[in-house]
């Protein structure tokens, strides 16, 4: 399935339980690098169905099937295409509410659209949040890498022949992370391994103590990914929504 969005096709998939005539739906974005078939965002999904929610995944700008390039993305561009995903769903005959679910730069992406659409999301729900990015871009150092952040370099190397415009640095560095955290209200649960070498757990820690109303879940030796223990994720996803349905 294709939504349109920016000038783009965004690759989604979109699940709703048979059983149901109008049901919740869960957008599910996922991280740097990913996409929407990656294994702990198809596991999010299964606990959503289970629970008689629909899911919509969605391959971001420059990411799995979607149209853009990965060197040209920016947040600007996941947030503009988080606006139109949502204006979707809302659209849609069936959906009575609407919860964002995010994998780290997906994660923050979905903290900043719940600030934007804080009448519209009833729960928000970002895993290892990598709310490390608008910081490192504005202190000089992404993906280990450092940098003058007042002289950006062309680009960023990411790995193998991938490369990152400098642009994505200069909009990273205007995002004001507390500001989002500040304006939603809602329901929120962080989950998050203690094992995560690209998210530190003590700053998803840190980030769900500033929320109003979030539960926060630490996956013991699990990665940035929940390599090991994406069960153990899930059910703690599965815990947190029963008690908010
Ligand atoms: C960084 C740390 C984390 C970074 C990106 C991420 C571009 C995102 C990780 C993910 O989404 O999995 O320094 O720089």
């Amino acid at each position: 399935m294709i939504i349109k969005s920016d000038g783009i096709d965004l690759n989604a998939i979109l699940v709703k339980p048979d059983n149901k005539d109008k049901c919740p739906i869960c957008i599910i974005v996922h991280g740097f690098t990913g996409n929407c078939e990656e294994a702990h965002l198809t596991a999010v999904a299964d606990t959503m169905h289970k629970l008689g929610i629909a899911t919509l995944r969605v391959d971001m700008y420059g990411h799995g099937k979607s149209g853009g390039s990965f060197e040209h993305h920016n947040l600007y561009k996941w947030l503009n295409n988080g606006l139109d995903i949502i204006d979707y769903a809302r659209d849609l005959d069936f959906v009575t509410d609407i919860y964002l679910c995010g994998h780290s730069q997906g994660g923050l992406t979905v903290m900043l659209l719940a600030a934007m659409e804080r009448d519209t999301v009833k729960a928000l729900l970002p895993l290892s949040p990598a709310t490390v990015i608008p910081e490192g871009a504005r202190k000089g150092n992404l993906l280990g890498i450092d940098f003058d952040p007042d002289d950006l370099p062309e680009f960023l190397p990411v790995w193998d022949d991938r490369k990152l415009d400098n642009n994505y640095i200069r909009v990273a560095q205007t995002i004001d992370v507390d500001k989002a955290i500040e304006a939603y209200k809602g329901k929120t649960f962080i989950a998050i391994g203690s094992a995560d070498a690209t998210v530190n757990y003590r700053d998803a820690e840190a980030v769900a103590a500033k929320y109003d109303d979030c539960k926060f879940v630490l996956i013991p030796d699990d990665t940035h990914c929940f390599d090991f223990h994406v069960d153990e994720m899930a059910s703690a996803v599965e815990e947190f929504m029963r008690s908010i349905i």
